[in-house]
């Protein structure tokens, strides 16, 4: 009888803030599911996708980047990062080549390493992204570093935007699932509702359209999500948002001269939303102020962190 075998596990991504952890997850799954900006901190919560290939299901986690929290919303990221870790069968750890930090940040490599990745006691991938800015000697010189000092399990380096050697990680990855059926029917990219993507949309194109602290003192809560299609396919889905910011002052910048501003990001949002359903939508959108949401545990916690 012929035996076949499947394996299936969690992959988790895991760096700094900006290292490409939403583009790598975006690129392997051909789908642009979590949202990614030039802005550092654009991810907040675990984001699934998951990967279907003939032998293997990879589930993998895109988890909020790593650094110095400054309040508590920073705090439950981390968190979210701590919790995620555990759910691993083998952790990405995704470190950016950048041409400052003489190939990349050793600083926070020690850290990443030390004090998350040792603990968290899982096989360790060390995945260096953005190879597109460095030469292929540089890459040799930062892959013969990182398995000089810190031995995990094993070394590559990628470029998620060009979609360079991600066949390569996928085979990396393999080896260290286990063997299991798949965990989810194959058709399925996702574990969360549309409601949750419809919100992070519009989060990146706050990220996207607005500077200074306005992107990080937003977050975006769906209050309403009523499907009409169903019963009479002429009608739209009616999306209801609420945009909660820290100060008055933030509220005028996101609404702008005469709703300008936030008429256009309401048109930016839209479009992504309504080519994530497949359908037309109705979107609306309000502005309010939760002063200092950021460090208020009940507010963080009706959000969801
Ligand atoms: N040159 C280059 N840029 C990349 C690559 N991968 C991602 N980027 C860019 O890096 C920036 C950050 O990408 P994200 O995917 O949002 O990074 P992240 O690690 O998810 O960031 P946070 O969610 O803030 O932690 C974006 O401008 C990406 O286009 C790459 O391989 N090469
Ligand atoms: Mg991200």
């Amino acid at each position: 009888m012929e035996h076949t075998t499947y394996s299936c596990g969690f992959a988790v991504i895991a760096g700094p803030p900006n290292a490409g952890k939403s583009t790598l997850l975006n690129e392997l799954l051909d789908y642009k599911l979590s949202i990614v900006t030039p802005k550092p901190q654009t991810t907040r919560k675990k984001i699934t996708g998951i990967y279907h290939k003939d032998n293997c299901q990879i589930i993998f986690l895109d988890t909020p980047g790593i650094m110095d929290p400054e309040q508590k919303l920073h705090e439950s990221m981390l968190s979210i990062v701590r919790e995620t870790l555990k759910e691993a069968d083998v952790v990405i750890a995704l470190l950016p080549y950048s041409k400052k930090n003489n190939l990349f940040d050793r600083e926070f490599a020690e850290e990443l390493f030390n004090n998350w990745l040792k603990p968290a006691r899982k096989p360790v991938i060390s995945v260096l992204n953005k190879s597109d800015l460095v030469s292929r000697e540089q890459q040799k010189e930062a892959e013969e570093i990182i398995r000089n000092t810190w031995h995990p399990d094993a070394v590559l380096s990628v470029s998620a935007l060009k979609r360079t050697n991600l066949d390569t990680l996928v085979q990396t990855i393999e080896p260290f699932l286990p063997d299991s059926p798949p965990l989810y029917p194959e058709d399925s990219l996702s574990t969360a509702p549309e409601r949750f993507f419809a919100s992070e949309i519009i989060r990146e194109k706050i990220f996207l359209l607005y500077g200074q602290e306005v992107p990080y003192s937003a977050e975006v809560v769906v209050d309403e999500f009523r499907e009409q299609h169903e019963s009479d396919p002429s009608r739209k889905d009616l999306i209801r948002c609420s945009i909660i910011v820290e100060r008055e002052s933030q509220k005028l910048i996101l609404i702008g001269q005469k709703g300008a501003a936030l008429k256009k990001l309401g048109q930016a949002a839209r479009k992504d939303i309504e080519e994530m359903l497949g359908r037309p939508v109705y979107l609306e959108l309000f502005v309010k102020i939760r002063p200092d949401w950021r460090k208020k545990h009940n507010l963080l916690k009706s959000y969801g962190y």
